[in-house]
């Protein structure tokens, strides 16, 4: 199947302001050592590094108030709310290269705007041993990589909930989440409650991957802007070491292409996150070449002769 894909710019995030252990901060630095860009180029995709968007450093700062390094997060965000709402309204496809998964709250409020501005339908797609829907009152932590759902559904702090201007920027039947295997107590009563769509590890154990994927992707149509989120803790840590918080029984080789490559084949990836890839725990950088190499299968790669 030959597709064309619009123009790609991966732009770098370098921080992990959002979690407590640090070294997702130089993810982006081990996803273009991998050759992420050169992947894509190799592809046929014209893609262009933008370089890398700052903001402040981590202060290594306990929780207050619920939430570890609000400010600092807050000002992350803004930052990638600029950089990706200016490359979607150049019609380009952004690849926001993290960095932790608090930044995802700024990447998918600029592709919620963009979609009601260009009245597109969003699905948001996100990969993640986490639920991600933690609020102040229930987070284990104060983490702020573990709430940027909650963040996106309205439930958060006004700095993070309004970033786009809009709040909710989008609503929870807009996600669909897959890979979960680790929400904490509080976390679980809030996704029932907001009725989350979430695909767990038992749900593919027993159903297939094909299946769940079929099920996460049904009504994407022409008009949708399919937004991938992926945390690469949802692989299982022994494919993917490289990673701050590991959860075990997650995701294989096979299932991770088989997503990308239903991804692929709607023909409707809009905008990508590649998050929580942390070099400092991993061996010879395999989590981002398996990130790479996943990303190629997302491009339309495929392991048989279909390509
Ligand atoms: N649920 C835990 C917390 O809130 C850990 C979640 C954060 N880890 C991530 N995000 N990598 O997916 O602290
Ligand atoms: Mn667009
Ligand atoms: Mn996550
Ligand atoms: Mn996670």
């Amino acid at each position: 199947m030959t597709r064309s894909y619009p123009s790609v710019s991966v732009f770098g995030v370098p921080t992990d302001i959002g979690a407590s252990r640090r070294g997702a901060s130089m993810g982006p630095e081990a996803l273009r050592v991998a050759g992420l860009v050169e992947a894509l180029v190799a592809r046929g995709v014209d893609a262009r590094d933008v370089g890398d968007v700052q903001g402040p450093r981590n202060p290594m700062a306990p929780p207050s108030g619920g939430y570890r390094h609000l400010d600092e997060v807050v000002a992350w965000n803004r930052a990638v709310f600029d950089c990706s709402t200016r490359e979607l309204q150049a019609g380009r496809l952004p690849i926001m290269l993290g960095g932790d998964h608090c930044l995802a709250i700024g990447s998918i409020a600029a592709v919620a705007a963009h979609c009601r501005a260009a009245g597109k339908r969003l699905r948001v797609l996100w990969l993640d041993a986490h639920a991600d829907f933690n609020t102040s009152a229930i987070t284990p932590s104060g983490n702020i990589h573990g709430m940027p759902v909650a963040c996106l559904c309205g439930l958060g702090p006004e700095a993070l909930t309004g970033l786009g201007g809009v709040t909710p920027a989008i609503t929870p039947d807009q996600v669909r989440q897959i890979g979960i295997r680790s929400v904490d107590p509080g976390e679980k009563r809030l996704v029932k409650e907001y009725g989350l769509d979430i695909y767990d590890m038992r749900y593919i154990d027993e159903v297939g991957m094909r299946r769940a994927m079929e099920e996460a992707l049904e009504g994407v149509d022409a008009d949708t802007h399919l937004h991938v989120s992926f945390d690469v803790d949802m692989l299982d840590p022994a494919i993917a070491p490289g990673t701050g918080t590991r959860v075990p029984g997650g995701i294989n080789y096979r299932e991770a292409q088989l997503i990308m490559e239903m991804v692929a084949d709607t023909g409707r990836l809009g905008s990508l996150d590649l998050v929580e890839v942390n070099p400092t725990l991993d061996k010879r950088n395999a989590t981002a070449k398996l990130a790479v190499d996943l990303v190629e299968s997302l491009f339309g790669k495929s392991t048989l002769m279909r390509d």
